[in-house]
């Protein structure tokens, strides 16, 4: 290693530590930035003549920006270490374990929240001050940006609370306002931003509170500084926690009190499956000792406490290059076009392909063949391109230009009336199309085919041995077993397989149709309210949209799948198979924990998504219904409630706050 390559590096990491600080807007991800920068620290301990004031490592504070008072903390904003395993969470809690000389430690366990750290300042009850965590001794002020968050208390809701009161706290930016708010700037070309984080840290350093205003932005309070006249006595973190809620501070409902490594392992694991269901991106969890005196007694490692630590989750988002675009095509013929990546870790899991949805999409983005992207896969299960760092862009990378007709079948494709999406108009006649019905038909949540994979199906199409989905039915061993690498026991295994799909659920059968826009939730509420298939295709499109949760359009997807003779003859050709369910559709659902619950969701939910937890009740057996009426067995009442939860008051309907679905789902 040469000094000449030392500064190179030190250069490119100022680069990106301005681009992320200064201008909210970074070039690489996390993860990156903290590999360079630890090589950049062994560098210099090896070569410690080497460096100069300007290395990062040498600098204590975030970049204060031009346009922002300073402000000094009257108590310093911590920082937190980290573990990343469980040995390391198990040393963490033995050397606390020794130093109390005690067996069990409890623990406040927190969502780690990822958004911007600020502090909140109250003098005689008002929010005087506001700023952001900065080098943890100065930050900057945001007061006039921070006025603007509904969630954040302008005045204590307490008058007798004392004369000095400091918050601490996490500004998030929600996931559905991220992407809402990123569509809206590309369709406006404003700055698009790479996560939540980034784009709630831009929208506080705001120098117009303006547009602060319009950016869906919350708050959840975590900690405290200065308190003062009188300075209360608490003992406990919790209890610090339960006296901010009375002041009007939101306090994330997931915090929990734990025992031991064992409680904070378990709490992480399970944090850890909620996390894609949350609004908000996390990127840990938080343990804190619970005992204020222990606290006290453990004290400091530079900024960070001995008493508290982070146990970090997968990042979820990464940066890496675009190999190719492809574009593939959907069940129903939707062209879609999906970027190849360079392989990269996001979320835990290896990606290869993100999707780019549409042309429009691809347009807006413009996201081109040999681009540095961000790749994000949170909640979603799809991985996503969020941005291009255009800075990085190869020269001569050209614009990507849609197909005029499909990859696979050479029809020329067709873009629907106020749709930005292209499709290839020819339906079963396109192999793709046919593949993708028959892989949707065999799935999981359909008539769930153990064994038959995708590629399966993909080698049956080609070689010709099935046409539709019925088809399946007629498959014979020997058939199966001449394909390659199909041993004779597997293909049998495969054979019995499909005999055994043939019993299924009338919900199952209707989903496994691959009707456009009936999802299995669609499909249930048409399997519990019609009862028979022969009553589903009878309905015309009034009377399906008297059903819950069926609008017109889907209303007319049903019809006119039923009134296509090539659907009518595949639903016939099925049931000659011998595909069968049995008549009152009980048995699938009747062991559900929230069987035939008739719930109803208001007011805003802070911590679902409101889709997901609508498909998650409905999962476990509840009917989700819009409105509130006699029949409504319990109201989910988010913030702000209105009208909805006056009138289930007024009918005695049961209802519950927001936390009833962390508990229950
Ligand atoms: C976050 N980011 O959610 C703390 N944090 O406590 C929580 N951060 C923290 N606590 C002391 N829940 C310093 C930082």
């Amino acid at each position: 290693m040469t000094k000449s390559e030392y500064t190179t590096l030190k250069e490119r990491l100022n680069e990106h530590a301005y681009r992320y600080y200064v201008l909210d807007d970074p070039a690489i991800s996390d993860i990156e930035y903290d590999q360079l920068y630890r090589q950049l620290q062994a560098m210099e301990e090896a070569n410690p003549e080497w460096v100069s004031d300007d290395s990062p490592t040498q600098r204590v504070a975030d970049q204060p920006m031009d346009g922002f008072q300073q402000v000094r903390h009257a108590l310093p904003m911590l920082s937190l270490g980290n573990v990343f395993s469980r040995e390391e969470l198990d040393a963490f809690d033995q050397r606390i374990r020794k130093a109390a000389e005690e067996e069990n430690i409890e623990y406040m366990a927190e969502p780690k929240l990822d958004g911007l750290a600020v502090s909140l300042r109250y003098e005689n009850g008002r929010l005087v001050q506001a700023a952001t965590r900065g080098d943890g001794q100065v930050g900057e002020d945001i007061t006039a940006n921070i006025r603007t968050l509904q969630s954040i208390p302008l005045k204590l809701r307490k008058s007798t609370a004392p004369e000095v009161v400091e918050v601490r706290g996490e500004v998030l930016m929600t996931r559905s306002g991220f992407k809402k708010y990123n569509a809206w700037a590309l369709e406006n070309e404003q700055k698009v931003f790479a996560n939540p984080r980034n784009a709630a840290a831009g929208s506080l350093r705001q120098l117009d509170p303006r547009k602060t205003a319009k950016r869906p932005l919350i708050f959840y309070a975590y900690s405290v500084g200065e308190i003062s006249n009188p300075e209360p006595q608490f003992e406990q973190h919790s209890a610090i926690l339960d006296w901010l809620k009375p002041l009007g501070f939101p306090v994330n409902k997931m915090n929990r009190l734990v025992e031991g490594a064992e409680g904070c392992a378990e709490y992480h694991a399970r944090i850890n499956t909620e996390r894609p269901n949350l609004d908000f991106d996390i990127d840990g969890v938080v343990f804190k000792v619970n005992a204020l005196a222990l606290q006290q007694q453990l004290g400091f490692v530079t900024k960070a406490p001995r008493w508290a630590t982070a146990h970090k989750f997968p990042a979820e988002e990464a940066t890496t290059r675009i190999e190719a675009i492809d574009v593939q095509v959907g069940r129903t013929g939707s062209i879609t076009p999906v970027a190849r990546l360079k392989p990269v870790v996001v979320g835990g899991v290896t990606v290869t392909n993100a999707t780019l949805h549409n042309e429009d999409e691809i347009r807006r983005k413009d996201v081109r063949v040999g681009d540095k992207v961000f790749v994000r896969r949170a909640g979603d299960v799809i991985p996503e391109v969020v941005k291009v760092v255009e800075s990085e862009r190869p020269a001569g990378a050209e614009a990507f230009q849609m197909p005029t007709h499909c990859p696979v079948c050479e029809t020329r494709l067709q873009k629907e009336e106020d749709q930005a999406v292209l499709r290839c108009p020819a339906g079963f006649a396109c192999d793709a199309q046919r593949k993708e019905a028959i892989k949707h038909f065999a799935s999981r949540k359909a008539m769930d085919v153990d064994g038959l994979g995708d590629k399966l199906v993909e080698q049956f199409v080609d070689k010709e041995m099935i046409r539709g989905p019925s088809d399946l039915y007629h498959l014979t061993v020997e058939q199966i077993a001449a394909l390659e690498r199909m041993a004779e026991k597997s293909a049998g295994n495969l054979v019995a397989a499909i005999e055994a799909s043939k019993h299924t659920t009338l919900a199952r059968f209707i989903y496994a149709l691959g009707i456009r826009e009936v999802g299995e939730a669609t499909a249930r509420t048409l399997a519990t309210h019609l009862y028979t298939l022969e009553n589903i295709q009878q309905q015309d499109s009034e009377a399906l949209q008297k059903l819950p949760d069926i609008g017109e359009v889907v209303a007319r997807k049903i019809t006119k799948f039923f009134a296509d003779e090539n659907n009518q003859r595949e639903v016939q050709a099925l049931l000659d198979a011998g595909v069968h369910w049995p008549e009152v559709e009980i048995k699938d659902t009747a062991e559900l924990p929230l069987q035939d619950m008739v719930i109803v969701l208001t007011g805003k939910l802070t911590e679902f998504n409101r889709d997901q937890a609508k498909a998650r009740l409905m999962e476990l057996g509840a009917k989700v219904s819009s409105a509130v009426s006699g029949k409504t067995d319990l109201l989910i009442a988010g913030e702000n409630a209105g009208s909805k939860l006056a009138k289930a008051e007024k009918l005695g309907v049961e209802v519950v706050g927001e936390d009833w679905l962390s508990e229950n789902l």
